[in-house]
């Protein structure tokens, strides 16, 4: 499953409206992630704070949504322009890309939630899928 053209501009027009929020929207789908899916705690358990709003999951959402800022510039070949971070999740935080998933989902609840009018059908469908491709290519280097 390819993102189409149709599917990149709607992705991009989406992240055009919510970018300028993408701390909040990072710090929320972390909290949530952690909180609804409690097994997710286990890769975070160096960390002083894992409650929502704490200090941690408030820099680690940054440090996650510029992450997908980096995947909305390399959208036209996302498994070379995610190749370094998909290594630094196999290898060094061993991450189950199961995870991937979750938080894909956290993240477009708190879209949906924060931005009703600018998540249309469409702009699901297209973020969805881009989700999808993004977390295929942090899966990239687990084979
Ligand atoms: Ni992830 C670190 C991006 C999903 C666990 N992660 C990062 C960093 C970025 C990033 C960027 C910082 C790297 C650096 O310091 O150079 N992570 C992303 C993106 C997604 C994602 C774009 C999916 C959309 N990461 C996940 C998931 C988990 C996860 C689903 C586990 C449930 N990530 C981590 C951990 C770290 C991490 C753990 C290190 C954090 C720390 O503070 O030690």
């Amino acid at each position: 499953m390819s993102l189409t053209e149709k599917d990149k501009a709607a992705v991009k027009a989406l992240w055009s409206k919510i970018s300028k929020s993408a701390d909040a929207i990072g710090a929320d789908a972390l909290s949530r992630m952690l909180n609804v899916y409690p097994q997710t705690k286990t890769y975070f358990s160096h960390w002083p704070d894992m409650s929502p709003g704490s200090a941690p999951v408030i820099a680690h959402g940054k440090k996650v949504m510029a992450g997908v800022a980096q995947a909305v510039a390399k959208i036209d070949n996302l498994t070379n322009g995610l190749l370094e971070l998909s290594e630094q999740h196999a290898f060094q935080l061993r991450v189950d890309p199961a995870n991937f998933k979750i938080l894909s989902h956290c993240l477009l609840v708190v879209i949906s939630s924060m931005f009703p009018k600018d998540f249309t059908p469409e702009a699901h469908v297209a973020f969805d899928k881009f989700l999808v491709s993004v977390s295929l290519a942090l899966s990239e280097r687990y084979r």
